[in-house]
């Protein structure tokens, strides 16, 4: 059964590979799943037949034959179980890699958010320039510890996983900030993902999407 994922008609991100169907497309892509791809617009995001899949209305939902799930996080640990390649075989390394999709995704990327929030959405308010740079120093505080961890590692814990996928899906929120630049190896942790062969043929996958121009393969 061939999985249907949902994504943005059109990407708020100009197809820089931000939306949450792209760590799923790249999961998909990893463990060598074809999938076919629903795009929805907002308007249509918020309608009583998409909020059937996703109570939130949001992107990205995934449905196999009868089976209908939403969050990106619960998308890619599901994928990671079915087919190999992206969750160890070792028990205590498969409970390590999960913990890190949950780091990715609960301890990391919430100061991340929480500051692109305030630049979009918080910018005319009168106290957002003493506010930004609060926000700023908790992503800091979050890269220091997590650089620490990562030392000269090339995965946070031994072979790629889908713990990597996620971390390097949230980290690439912060390209380009100056703050990510700031720490060495973690910006070579998110070259060395974004380097991964099915990671560039999701990401294309969803730029297509953006330009209109099918991707090349
Ligand atoms: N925690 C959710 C977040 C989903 C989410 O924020 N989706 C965004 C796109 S990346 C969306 O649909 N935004 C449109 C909206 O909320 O109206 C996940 O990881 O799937």
């Amino acid at each position: 059964m061939t999985p249907i994922i949902t994504a943005f008609e059109r990407s708020p991100d100009r197809g820089q590979g931000l939306a949450r169907d792209m760590p799923v497309r790249w999961a998909l892509e990893e463990v060598g799943q074809p999938y076919n791809v629903r795009l929805v617009s907002f308007s249509e995001m918020k309608e009583s037949m998409h909020r059937a899949l996703h109570p939130f209305g949001q992107i990205p939902t995934y449905q196999e034959g009868d089976l209908s799930l939403f969050e990106s996080g619960a998308i890619v640990f599901h994928i990671a179980e079915r087919h190999a390649g992206l969750l160890p075989d070792d028990a205590n390394a498969r409970a390590r890699a999960i913990t890190w999709m949950f780091a990715a995704l609960t301890t990391v990327e919430p100061p991340i958010v929480a500051r692109e929030a305030a630049m979009y959405l918080e910018r005319d308010k009168s106290w957002y320039e003493e506010r930004l740079p609060i926000l700023e120093d908790r992503v800091r505080g979050r890269l220091a510890e997590l650089s620490r961890r990562l030392g000269d590692a090339d995965w946070l814990d031994d072979a790629f996983s889908a713990g990597d996928l996620l971390m390097v899906q949230v980290l690439r929120r912060l390209k380009g900030s100056g703050i990510l630049e700031g720490y060495q190896n973690l910006s070579a942790y998110v070259a060395r993902g974004e380097a991964r062969p099915a990671y560039k043929r999701a990401f294309d996958d969803q730029l297509a999407v953006f330009t209109g121009k099918p991707s090349a393969r």
